[in-house]
């Protein structure tokens, strides 16, 4: 092999290793839906291998699919609409019941418990550059888990 080819191979997997941001999602969860409700959350535990921004999430069984934040604001738990969730390197970022979470809106049908539901995650790495990891995120029945209202009322931050 001459030098010129090793030091080719060692570029090639340079750039291979540069690109290659992996992010583990463990633990991820659905609620489950009653017939009336056009709304829910998905929850999970991130953890990517770099630092790196979830940015977008989508899914076939929404019209809308948000990132959300639930917090306090003047003793009212609201929820707002965030523009990604910054995530660090091996570190896992939690989307839970009362903090971030993925907001799944216009449902097109009720999801039930033992169900699945397939979630596209868009990241961005910290040179911006945006790739996607697909999960299978199964559905919890409704009442499992610590409560959240996802209802949509009036004052509830939620306008669109
Ligand atoms: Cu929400």
């Amino acid at each position: 092999m001459t030098k010129l080819t090793v030091a080719f191979l060692l570029g090639l997997s340079a750039t291979a290793w540069a690109q290659s941001t992996t992010v583990k999602v463990e633990d991820a969860w659905v609620r489950g839906t009653v017939a009336t409700q056009k709304a829910t959350g998905a929850f999970m535990r991130i953890t990517p291998s770099a630092n790196a921004r979830l940015i977008s999430v989508s899914s076939p069984v929404a019209e809308v699919v948000e990132i959300h934040e639930m917090a306090m604001d003047n003793d009212v738990m609201r929820m707002r609409q965030v523009p990604g969730v910054d995530l660090s390197a091996g570190k896992a970022t939690e989307l839970k019941p009362g903090g971030f979470h993925v907001m799944l809106m216009g449902l097109k049908a009720p999801v039930a418990g033992g169900e699945t539901v397939p979630l596209t995650l868009t990241f961005e790495d910290a040179a911006k550059r945006r790739f996607t990891q697909e999960v299978q995120v199964p559905v919890r029945a409704l009442g499992a888990g610590a409560p959240m209202q996802h209802d949509m009322k009036p004052g509830m931050g939620h306008k669109h």
